[in-house]
């Protein structure tokens, strides 16, 4: 059989124009990573003028969040370089990871993804992921703390917890960055007056002790000491990490913490109408009972037995005249369903009328009436679940006595909500 020659002609010319397509796309293939290489022009390099940066990667609850946040601050501070603030994690978030595992952790958390767009749009949420119910939510810790930016301290809030992105959004190198690259939870602790005058570190003292065990310890001038413009550090939780042995330094943290209230107006809308019911400000008394975590069950009944006593003795005093005591109570707690909890069944057998979130819950469906509703990511259905937390510590943080749980950060920061609201009033 034969083919006119035309054909063959035609043939042939597919093939040659086949075979030189190809030569050219191989050229735009990295070979060795065998990934497509776009050819972007590259983004004109930002003189930040003697602007330096400090990053960290965040972890588990919202408490230990704060803290972690509370340190970063510090360190900011102190080493003079603006702090790149990640998002607070409401919900569920994991703890601290080895090996690096936080920084791809924290991208797949926080990268933004096509379909929260749509899910502005209220009339598109019929179907889709829009309706699946998150176990966390971020929102800029802005939106919990309003007056964070009065501290002084130079920040640049981002959503997208990824190194890539930072390194874009600053064009840097990698040759530019830092990396503190961790071991453990308690690699590093930072000590704030001269070498010679810091604590020696004795791991026997630390283990046995109180204390925390860290494997190193640093000092402010090795961290001013390096120049690259991006310090990126991972774990920075622990509540003694940072140290504030001088005067100025201990100074700082106070205003810290003072700005590390929470101050939301919809928040205090909820809170104030929940207080009033209680009695009014510092008018009732207040227990934080933490079960929600192994750690915490243990020594759950030692320490509801301690809180009843130091609810009694907080209730005696002149005019005790109601059979349910001067005060009201209210009990803060992440139990499931605290009013049929056995462990919490002591302290409402003791005291009938102590309150919990639950018996205000038709207050709390006007936290959605916020327009801060859409800073949540990924976009939610209803931010009341994640917010519950918040409000809890925010009624138990107005009374006018309180008692925690000594090993929840929870309760420490409710201990801190105390003192400032306070002080405000
Ligand atoms: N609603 C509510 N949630 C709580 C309470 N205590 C703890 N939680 C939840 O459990 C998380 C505990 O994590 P964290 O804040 O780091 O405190 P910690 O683990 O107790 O040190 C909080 O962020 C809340 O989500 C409580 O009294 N009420
Ligand atoms: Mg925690």
């Amino acid at each position: 059989m034969s083919y006119p020659s035309n054909t063959v002609h035609y043939l042939l010319m597919v093939a040659i124009a086949t075979i030189v397509l190809c030569t050219i796309t191989a050229f735009h293939w990295n070979v060795t990573g065998s990934t497509y290489v776009y050819n972007y022009a590259p983004a004109k390099k930002i003189d930040h003028q003697g602007e330096k940066f400090l990053a960290y990667l965040p972890h588990s609850g919202l408490s230990n969040q704060r803290n972690e946040l509370e340190n970063a601050l510090l360190l900011a501070s102190y080493l003079n370089r603006t702090l790149i603030v990640p998002p607070a994690f409401l919900g569920h978030i994991g703890g601290w990871q080895s090996n690096d595992h936080l920084f791809e952790y924290m991208d797949i958390m926080t990268r933004p993804r096509p379909w929260w767009n749509r899910c502005k749009d209220k009339l598109a949420l019929a179907d889709g992921p829009c309706h699946s119910k998150s176990r966390y939510a971020t929102v800029p810790w802005e939106y919990l703390h309003s007056s964070i930016g009065e501290l002084g301290i130079p920040m640049r809030s981002i959503r997208h917890v990824s190194l890539d992105k930072l390194k874009a959004m600053l064009t840097l190198s990698d040759d530019e960055i830092h990396i503190q690259h961790d071991t453990s939870l308690y690699t590093w602790f930072l000590c704030d007056i001269p070498h010679e005058e810091c604590p020696t570190l004795d791991p026997t003292v630390f283990e046995t002790g109180r204390r925390r065990t860290y494997d190193e310890q640093w000092n402010i001038e090795d961290l001013r000491a390096i120049e690259k413009p991006l310090i990126h550090l991972q774990g920075v939780f622990g509540t003694d990490r940072v140290g504030v042995h001088q005067k100025q330094h201990l100074e700082l943290r106070n205003k810290i913490r003072e700005a590390l209230a929470y101050r939301n107006p919809t928040l205090e809308e909820v809170t104030d109408k929940i207080i009033e019911q209680l009695g009014g400000k510092h008018q009732f008394l207040s227990i934080h009972v933490r079960m929600g975590n192994r750690q915490f069950l243990k020594p759950l009944h030692k320490h509801i037995e301690e809180q009843i006593e130091f609810l009694e003795k907080a209730q005696r005093g002149p005019g005790n005249s109601t059979s349910c005591g001067d005060f009201q109570i209210y009990v803060a707690t992440d139990a499931h369903d605290p009013r049929k909890s056995p462990e919490l069944a002591p302290v409402f057998e003791r005291f009938p009328c102590a309150k919990v979130l639950g018996d205000y819950k038709d207050l709390l469906p006007s936290l959605e009436s916020d327009t801060g509703v859409t800073l949540f990511q990924p976009p939610q259905q209803s931010i009341v679940d994640f917010l519950i937390p918040v409000i809890d510590a925010m009624v138990a943080g107005h009374a006018k006595d309180f008692m925690g749980n000594p090993s929840s950060t929870y309760s420490t920061y409710i201990e801190q909500l105390q003192s400032v609201y306070k002080l405000s009033s």
